[in-house]
């Protein structure tokens, strides 16, 4: 075995502070300052001119899909602009003038930027041509895309089997990208495609699927107007989801009530004013939530099954709480279910979830007069063990209400990437689809594999113990969004081949197997040209909408390479000329790419043709009430326990959170606002009281300490904050905290890691 020299690199970048300010937390989200703040990210990034062109065009029918969060654009968009202060970093972020070109790559090593912060490396600029890092050394030199899909080809025939190759996708890419992508894997021969769903919403696919049929949400945008109650829970759309907040606004003018159960008072949930309206700007804004409930960190269960109760007493007492016409003809379990809740007493909920009574028969009266009902969810409820249970107990409330099938009602998972719904529906998965085989072989003529492939957690594992040697990366961060940085960072340094095709420089790159390439690709705001005519691509929005996505802004750099035409150029090199699939043509004609799609893929017959204007709508049995594919032909009701969080006296539970200037491992910049936190990302939110309980003092600096399976893992030097956050619960910032989460601790069934409930103790420093 050749040895390596070993790179002096740091893997966590530095710990030190920035210079923090403090201000009280916002009570309202959006309104001017968001509208100056967008843009002044974006006059710095691309200056105003390319700002206003890139913004005229983002999210309008003939322009491009906004490259951040997945929430639709209504059918008739604002022509004032139909963005969020969110959306116009990530565009600022995408399109700046900063380059990452092969002088900078000469002039830093990866050893010295590796030591840079992540904001840092993310505000360096794009990427612009192939790099490559070679064994022993520690300074990426640039090389031919010819040669780069070379080395890949040459170091994929090498492996034992197909199954030591590791093929990530992260939720920016195309269908057409994804669609390809996964056809190459599965001709590869392995099922080993983790993806950013797998850290993210997996636990609501498993959840659904299992009690609905299906892995996605059921409502539409505009079921947010005629909702009589939108139940909020675990998000924060302020900050992750900015444009949902006129849904709920619209919900509230037509008279819906907006419920929020999150452990912080998140400033979007409070109030909102839209700055697409002159009375947003100059009032005070729209109040959105009337009942906040301040759960305890993973606690949601206690809560829902307390809510649940209460409203089966008020059912018993012949209020007609229950919609039995609904759970009667479409569901299947209820009986059971009644019978779960007499294991639990009220008292015992209560103490359990940290709500106040009062609160909670507030929502009760309110929720038992009503039966539209849509509820939406983020992280808040898939990151922890319990993460699947926590989706199916508000399946269970909705299917009581009977809210399903019907205008007003329904499950809104709010996805996190903008197209990582899409990329599920065109085949990323490390599952087996014995449908999604049989039409592959049938379209294309090869047998795909029909082993189970490895999700994230397990891909990770892998690579730790050898078993995968080749780790190829569609976009994303890995190192930085996976669990367990410094495991992952050995599990990736441990291959053979690191692959990243990327946009921007990011840690990922910076800690690389023995040889690593960098793939540079075209944004998603960018116009993609084929022999002088411009392509477009298709994307699917969080509520199942695909519709195209054509980029305006002249590319970066004349040297990068679209997403479907690097993957399809390595399968082209790797099979030479003796494959069934014409990976050449079909990697640059997308019209050709669509054509296959509409053959293979379930829905997107003649997709071609539909994505054109507003697209269209996927079939979801959901909105018809057909449950034919679940056993019974019925919705399932679910009996869940709750989570067991004995906490010893000096341990928290922690959740890792987004701060308002991120987008997961891309740092916009230092402030969080609406938290009152400005120019720090090293911090800790702490409630008052355990402060003093534990003899902490605002901006006393501390270090979180995990300890599972007698493992300690550290994350060091974060400011405590004085925060409104209950009792024994801690919040602090991902990628940051990432290190304390265990690889091996994840939800069940779905793998998800507990990024939302780690058991931590803090190490004051002296
Ligand atoms: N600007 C911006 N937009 C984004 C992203 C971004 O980073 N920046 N990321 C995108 C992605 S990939 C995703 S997945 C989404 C993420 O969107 P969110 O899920 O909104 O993101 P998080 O910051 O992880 O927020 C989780 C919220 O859940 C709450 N929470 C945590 N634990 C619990 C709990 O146990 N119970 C309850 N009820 N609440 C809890 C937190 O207080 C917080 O308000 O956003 C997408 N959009
Ligand atoms: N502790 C903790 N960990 C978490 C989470 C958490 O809440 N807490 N959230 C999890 C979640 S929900 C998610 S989704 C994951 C995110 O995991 P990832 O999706 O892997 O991470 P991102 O930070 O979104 O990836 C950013 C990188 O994507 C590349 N990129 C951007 N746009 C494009 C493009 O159009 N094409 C290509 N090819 N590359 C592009 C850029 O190089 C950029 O550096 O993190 C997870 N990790
Ligand atoms: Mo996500």
């Amino acid at each position: 075995m050749s040895t390596i020299k070993k790179r002096d690199i740091s893997i966590l970048g530095p710990d030190t502070f920035t210079g923090i300010r403090l201000k009280t937390p916002a009570q309202y989200a959006a309104g001017l300052p968001a509208v100056k703040i967008a843009l002044q990210h974006a006059f710095k990034e691309i200056g105003v001119v390319k700002s206003f062109h890139a913004l005229s065009q983002m999210n309008q029918r003939e322009g491009f899909d906004c490259p951040g969060c997945a929430w639709p654009d209504p059918e008739k968009p604002s022509k004032i602009g139909e963005y969020c202060e969110n959306g116009v970093k990530a565009i600022a972020e995408e399109a700046t003038n900063k380059r990452v070109d092969r002088d900078f790559f000469a002039k830093y090593s990866i050893e010295e930027l590796s030591r840079w912060s992540d904001y840092q490396i993310g505000k360096s600029g794009r990427l612009t041509e192939p790099m490559v890092l070679r064994p022993d050394s520690i300074y990426y030199e640039p090389i031919t895309w010819e040669k780069a899909y070379q080395l890949i080809a040459k170091e994929l025939k090498v492996l034992n089997s197909p199954d030591e190759g590791v093929f990530y996708t992260s939720g920016r890419s195309s269908n057409e990208a994804a669609f390809l992508y996964g056809l190459f894997v599965r001709a590869f021969g392995t099922n080993n495609m983790p993806d950013c769903s797998n850290m993210c919403h997996e636990s609501s696919g498993v959840a659904l699927n299992e009690t609905l049929g299906i892995g996605k949400g059921s409502v539409k945008l505009d079921d947010f107007d005629k909702a009589e109650v939108v139940i909020v829970i675990g998000q924060n759309p302020g900050t992750n989801h900015p444009r949902m907040l006129s849904a709920l606004q619209k919900c509230k003018e037509n008279g819906g009530k907006v419920i929020s159960i999150n452990p912080l008072e998140e400033a979007g949930l409070i109030r909102f004013k839209n700055p697409q309206e002159v009375k947003g700007v100059l009032s005070s804004g729209t109040a959105l939530t009337d009942i906040h409930l301040q759960v305890k960190i993973n606690q949601d269960i206690a809560l829902l099954k307390l809510i649940i109760k209460k409203l089966a007493v008020l059912d018993k007492e012949g209020e007609n709480v229950f919609d039995h016409r609904f759970i009667e003809t479409y569901t299947d379990g209820y009986e059971i279910l009644m019978q779960d809740l007499e294991k639990y007493s009220e008292e015992e909920l209560l103490v359990h979830c940290g709500v106040q009574l009062e609160r909670v028969n507030e929502t009760v009266h309110l929720l038992a007069e009503k039966n539209k009902i849509i509820i939406c969810w983020a992280m808040g409820l898939t990151q922890h063990k319990n993460g699947v249970d926590n989706i199916k107990e508000c399946v269970n409330l909705l299917l009581l209400k009977g809210s399903l099938g019907k205008p007003g009602a329904g499950t809104c998972p709010v996805r996190g990437h903008s197209n990582v719904q899409g990329d599920r529906s065109v085949g990323i998965m490390h599952h087996v689809s014995k449908e999604l085989n049989e039409t592959i072989q049938k379209t294309f003529n090869f047998t795909p594999p029909d082993k189970e492939g490895l999700d994230t957690v397990h891909a990770i594992k892998a690579m730790h113990d050898g078993n995968a040697k080749v780790f190829i990366a569609l976009g994303g961060n890995f190192l930085s969004a996976a669990s367990d940085t410094l495991y992952t960072a050995e599990a990736l340094q441990r291959c053979n081949l690191t692959v990243n095709i990327s946009t921007k420089l990011n840690r990922t790159h910076l800690v690389p197997g023995k040889t690593a390439l960098i793939l540079p690709t075209l944004g998603r705001s960018e116009v993609d040209m084929v022999d002088g005519k411009p392509r477009y691509v298709t994307v699917e929005n969080s509520m199942g909408k695909v519709h195209q996505s054509k980029g305006i802004l002249k590319p970066v750099s004349g040297n990068l390479k679209s997403e479907p035409e690097i993957i399809g150029n390595i399968a082209h090199t790797y099979f030479s000329k003796g494959h069934s699939v014409d990976w050449k043509n079909l990697c640059i004609n997308y019209e050709l790419i669509r054509d296959k799609m509409a053959l293979v893929i379930k829905g997107f017959d003649n997709v071609n043709a539909k994505s054109k204007g507003t697209g269209y709508y996927l079939p979801n049995n959901v909105r018809e009430l057909d449950f034919s594919k679940l056993p019974e032909n019925k919705a399932k009701f679910s009996t869940c326990s709750l989570p067991d969080h004995s906490l010893a006296i000096d341990e928290f539970l922690l959740m890792t959170i987004r701060s308002h200037d991120q987008f997961n491992t891309t740092i916009y910049g230092l402030d969080d606002r609406y938290r009152g936190v400005y120019n720090e990302r090293r911090v800790v939110f702490m409630n008052p009281k355990d402060m003093q309980r534990h003899k902490l003092q605002k901006l006393d600096v501390v270090d979180l300490v995990s300890n599972y399976d007698a493992k300690e893992r550290r994350a060091s030097q974060f400011l405590v904050i004085p925060y409104n956050i209950p009792e024994g619960n801690l919040a602090s910032y991902f990628p940051e905290t990432n290190v304390l989460v265990p690889y091996n601790h994840y939800a069940d069934k779905s793998h998800t890691p507990i990024s939302k409930s780690i058991v931590v103790r803090l190490d004051l420093l002296q």
